[in-house]
């Protein structure tokens, strides 16, 4: 009998990378996308490479300040990294809170206040569009890349839900009858803006490892 060699190749990373975010919500959602996945990097928080500085977040642009999330870590400890930089850009309100959105409604300001601040500007509107959108940058060997997701959706003038977190209790994606806040982390994953660009940024790890 002839034999025939099969040659199965499986393929582990032993890449490590670091995710510049202070927000644990956000570590969630990406380890819960990368678990299981023995080919693409192991994920270290912030706390993980004993890191408790605020990172500054000055630029005027989700991707420029994507780019200084990475960059300060990989300046400071000299570490493969990606930062994400999520917006919410209402288009009744010309794109706000945009790239302003942790703070929207004033330093020390917390996820209610800001919902509460939009819900407020949006009363008597009837356009109540509104689009959240992540860049991911990532600094891999010195290369930097971006990675962009988005979802579209409308502002509800009331809360539902209690799951997810920021504005995931007044978003309601297009096509569904949940809000981000009454999906699991899975099906907001699936959907997400977040969940895109980590999609993407995981093809391009499988490629470039
Ligand atoms: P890091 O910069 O440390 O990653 P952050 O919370 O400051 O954490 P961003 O500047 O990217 O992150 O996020 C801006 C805000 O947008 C965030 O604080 C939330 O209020 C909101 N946000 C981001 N992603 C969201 C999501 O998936 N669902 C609902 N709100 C979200």
């Amino acid at each position: 009998m002839s034999g025939t060699n099969i040659s199965v190749s499986l393929i582990i990373s032993t890449m490590t990378l670091t995710f510049a975010t202070n927000n644990p919500h956000k570590l969630k959602e990406i380890r819960a996308v990368l678990a299981g996945l023995d080919d693409v990097p192991a994920i270290q928080s912030l706390a993980d490479i004993g890191c408790s500085e605020e990172i500054p977040e000055t630029a005027a642009t989700l991707e420029c300040n994507a780019f200084q999330k990475a960059a300060f870590i990989v300046e400071r400890y000299g570490l493969d990294c990606f930062a994400d930089d999520t917006g919410l850009e209402i288009e009744a309100l010309d794109g706000r809170p945009g790239v302003f959105s942790a703070r929207y409604a004033g330093e020390g300001c917390n996820f209610d206040d800001n919902i509460d601040k939009v819900l407020l500007e949006l009363e008597g509107k009837s356009n109540r569009k509104a689009k959240f959108r992540t860049v991911i940058c990532l600094i891999l060997r010195g290369q930097t890349r971006y990675f962009e997701g988005g979802v579209q959706g409308e502002i509800l003038p009331h809360r539902r839900g209690i799951d997810g977190f920021g504005y995931d209790p007044v978003f309601l994606p297009d096509r569904y009858q949940t809000t981000f806040a009454e999906m699991d982390l899975e099906e907001k994953n699936m959907i997400s803006h977040r969940g895109e660009a980590i999609r993407k940024l995981v093809s391009f790890l499988r490629e470039n490892q």
